[in-house]
């Protein structure tokens, strides 16, 4: 959302480097290998060293002119304001929707901030299905309502409900007496413009970060199904294992890889159902209004109200948005919070190292080896962040892995360090504390830790 000059970004590039080496010459202690080189770029040719509140907003280094010019384009569809009036550029909005723009739930294009008991929602979401599955499938939508709950609504149109959320804590002491408390959402849908039926499911879903995605889609698939082990074969208690869905533009099934229960096959799928159903733009991939069927669309049913030079410009803007590098991982604390990162096994999903397929097509995602630090596979992560709700092939318990990179920035870019699939997590410690399920005995690991460990841990965290 930012754009700085490229030949300011190839300095700040340059000075990472150049700090990185004055740093190890001083110390001289111990020899630089090549991959402890690696690491520090955690998108390998597409990271960026810069901290501050534009960090998730870089794009690529070294992109062409022309490209450059379509990730701006990009940019500003991804900034811009939607309005239900035809006759302005950005318009389509509505009838009923979540938010304006892009930008609004994905603030420097971060992830989204939980709201607190009484705010209205703003970057958090309810998918709503009933029990069943589409053709494809999918979640089986609920009558008058479909897939999602738009709590906002154009001028003179009825929005589907309202929502409030209120939260119970529950408080907990670490073995050597440190406390933390755990808060436990809970939604309630007030005020349904028609009656909801009894039997409908609820997934609360929170806006997630944005940059990375073209190299995360750059992955090769069979580079994901070897980290997957259904039925978990080598006994660690751990069975991830891909999601599988509908890929409309290919016409057939492909592995989910992108939202909170990996229910999205690429960057483009994900942004036309952010326009249809956090929106109410119609487009090539979605051509019907959210509303369809309710009693919201008035209007003539206008199927294509995204030109698909936009959707391609805000796609590839997305994809193109690089990573911010480590900040910090020489660090004595953060290599031993690395080592019992990956001791205690924390690294068994979230899986830190890949080399991208080489794609001709796409030369700046191609042949780069990166560090997200997600299996992209489904865990079941235990009742305590169930939502109940399966979603194509993944369970009411699972969730995707969701990579760590770039995660110690989260302040600086979005001003609050809410995690998990519910922004319920106020820190890295209450995000591990609610591992469950198939993480249990790595979050146990973790809690018997002693503090020094603890920290460790957090502030390698906090160098992603
Ligand atoms: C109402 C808030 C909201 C708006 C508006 C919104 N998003 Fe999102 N975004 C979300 C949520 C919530 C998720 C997680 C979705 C899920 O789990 O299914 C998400 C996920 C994503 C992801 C996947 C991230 C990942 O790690 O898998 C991308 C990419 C994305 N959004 C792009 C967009 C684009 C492009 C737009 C504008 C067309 C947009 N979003 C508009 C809330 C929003
Ligand atoms: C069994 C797989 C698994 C293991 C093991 C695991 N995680 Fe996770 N992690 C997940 C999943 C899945 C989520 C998302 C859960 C949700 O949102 O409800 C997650 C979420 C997180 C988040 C929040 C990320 C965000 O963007 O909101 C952090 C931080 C995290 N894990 C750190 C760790 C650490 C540290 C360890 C080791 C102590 C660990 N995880 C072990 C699967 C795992
Ligand atoms: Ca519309
Ligand atoms: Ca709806
Ligand atoms: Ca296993």
């Amino acid at each position: 959302m930012f754009k700085r000059p490229t030949t300011l970004a190839s300095l700040l590039f340059a000075a990472a480097g150049l700090s990185f080496l004055i740093f190890q010459s001083c110390r001289k202690a111990e020899q630089i290998k090549e991959e402890d080189m690696n690491e520090w770029y955690s998108g390998g040719k597409q990271t960026v060293f810069i901290s501050g509140s534009s960090a998730f907003s870089q794009e690529f280094n070294g992109l062409s002119p022309q490209k450059s010019a379509l990730h701006d384009e990009g940019d500003k569809l991804f900034g811009a304001t939607f309005n239900s009036d035809p006759g302005q550029m950005y318009h389509g909005l509505g009838p009923i929707y979540n938010n304006v723009s892009c930008g609004s739930c994905h603030v420097g294009d971060g992830g989204g901030k939980a709201p607190n008991t009484g705010e209205t929602l703003s970057s958090l979401l309810l998918r709503l299905s009933i029990p069943g599955e589409n053709p494809y499938g999918g979640p089986l939508a609920v009558p008058m309502f479909g897939g999602q709950l738009q709590p906002r609504a154009v001028y003179g149109v009825s929005f589907e409900s309202e929502v409030t959320v209120s939260y119970t804590e529950n408080p907990y002491v670490f073995p050597d007496g440190e406390s933390y408390s755990l808060r436990q959402p809970q939604y309630t849908i007030t005020s349904p413009y028609t009656s909801l039926p009894g039997n409908v499911m609820v997934s609360p879903r929170i806006a997630s970060p944005v940059f990375g995605m073209g190299l995360l889609e750059a992955i090769a698939e069979s580079d994901i199904i070897a980290n997957a082990d259904e039925n978990d074969d080598d006994h660690n208690g751990i069975s991830g294992r891909p999601n599988y869905v509908w890929d409309i533009s290919s016409g057939t099934y492909k592995i989910g890889r992108f939202g909170w229960k990996a229910s999205q096959p690429s960057v483009i799928q994900q942004s036309a159902g952010a326009f249809s159903e956090d929106m109410g733009i119609t487009n090539r991939l979605f051509p019907l209004e959210s509303s369809n069927g309710q009693t919201q669309l008035t209007g003539p049913a206008d199927t294509h109200e995204l030109a698909d030079s936009a959707l391609y410009a805000i796609s590839y803007y997305v994809r193109t948005l690089a990573v911010p590098g480590r900040r910090n991982a020489n660090d004595p604390d953060v290599k031993s919070g690395k080592r019992i990162f990956n001791s205690i096994g924390c690294s068994n999903c979230h899986v830190s190292m890949y080399k991208t397929e080489a794609n001709m097509l796409f030369p700046e995602l191609s042949n780069q080896t990166i560090f997200p630090y997600t299996d992209l596979l489904l865990h079941d992560m235990g009742a305590g962040l169930a939502d109940n709700r399966p979603d194509n092939k993944a369970s009411g318990t699972e969730w995707r892995t969701p990579p760590l990179w770039g995660i110690g920035l989260t302040k600086n870019v979005v001003g609050h360090t809410h995690f998990l699939h519910d922004g319920r997590a106020r820190n890295f410690t209450e995000a591990i504390m609610w591992h469950g399920g198939e993480a249990v005995n790595v979050k146990n690991a973790f809690r018997d830790l002693s503090k020094t460990e603890r920290d460790q841990l957090l502030k390698f965290l906090g160098s992603l």
